[in-house]
């Protein structure tokens, strides 16, 4: 069946504040460049474009206390908590185009507060080579790009850790992270005590993408607000040469379709990141149309095709 979607709203954060190369403050301009609005409207979808959001410039600066730019990173994420909010209040599909993965505090903070609000369950998807599960004590390099879910989970600094209001936005337990391939030592330790649900590279090359996110959905229901978190250094640094921390050993093209496929089948996408592109690494806008890709598949571009197919998903009962 094909699914109907509510109208999207794009919403550009354009800021490296918590990155440790320069550049995804141009994400936003690279993927409205490779057609994102046109993409997803050719599919039937309405968009909006809701412009740039703005922030503090990049002081560029050395850490303090364990965190790089702290003030400047509180700034911009309350500014996209705002934003991502307002946006799921209207009814709208909010997706974040980033700038660097610590937006991810903003976006998905106002997600854990708007399922608060109506009642709903929350899962998070987390695509990316790094679990981004850094605090101030266990992170190698102070950039705050690396500490999104960490924060997210209550550990953190008070700003960040309460940009949705009182509590942590999110609970463990509701957190899949897919493709991870580079976690540091302490934040190693970090991930298992905490219990983080991690389908790491190893695990997708011994079972498959498949059954992989077989895993990582199962359990959604009509009540669940599926939010995808998409780090474009999830993949392949072969096919997404445009990000400022590429890891080897990524999914490929056909690994990554299936990936955005299978949660498309679910029916229960409500809100996206689409984060750390970085257009001064990339070649001639190659990662920025990739993602444009990824994100139509994300959106049921091949529904059609799939009709003619008898596979069941099982988590479609
Ligand atoms: B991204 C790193 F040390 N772990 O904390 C860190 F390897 O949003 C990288 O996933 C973090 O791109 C990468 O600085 C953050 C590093
Ligand atoms: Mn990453
Ligand atoms: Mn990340
Ligand atoms: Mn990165």
């Amino acid at each position: 069946s094909t699914t109907s979607f509510p109208t999207v709203a794009l919403v550009g954060a354009p800021t490296d504040i918590g990155a440790g190369a320069r550049g995804a403050s141009m994400g936003p301009e690279a993927l409205r460049v490779a057609g994102l609005q046109a993409a997803l409207e050719s599919h039937g979808l309405q968009v909006e474009d809701r412009g740039n959001l703005s922030g503090p410039a990049n002081p560029w600066r050395p850490a303090v206390d364990g965190y790089r730019h702290l003030d400047e990173v509180v700034a911009w994420n309350r500014a996209v908590h705002d934003a991502v909010y307002a946006e799921l209040t209207k009814g709208r599909l909010p997706i974040l185009l980033g700038g660097d993965h610590c937006l991810a505090m903003g976006s998905i903070s106002a997600v854990a507060r708007h399922c608060r609000a109506t009642g709903r369950k929350l899962r998070v998807l987390w695509l990316d080579a790094h679990a981004d599960f850094n605090t101030s004590a266990l992170t190698p390099s102070g950039n705050l790009h690396g500490m999104p879910v960490a924060c997210l989970c209550g550990f953190g600094p008070e700003a960040l850790v309460r940009l949705g209001g009182e509590g942590p936005a999110l609970h463990p337990q509701q957190v899949r992270q897919i493709g991870i391939r580079s976690v540091d030592a302490g934040e190693k330790r970090f991930v298992h005590e905490q219990g983080l649900e991690v389908y790491d590279m190893r695990y997708i090359d011994e079972m498959g993408m498949r059954h992989t996110m077989e895993q990582a959905l199962a359990g959604l229901d009509a009540d669940t607000h599926l939010h995808v978190s998409f780090d474009v250094d999830f993949l392949d640094p072969d096919i997404a040469p445009g990000v400022g921390t590429t890891v080897p050993g990524g999914p490929t093209y056909r690994e990554a379709q299936l990936c955005m496929e299978m949660i498309a089948d679910t029916g229960r996408l409500a809100s996206l990141d689409v984060m750390e592109l970085n257009p001064a690494l990339d070649v001639r806008n190659r990662t920025a149309l990739l993602a444009v890709d990824l994100i139509e598949s994300l959106f049921g571009k091949s529904t059609l095709m799939r009709e003619h197919q008898v596979r069941k998903s099982t988590f479609q009962t």
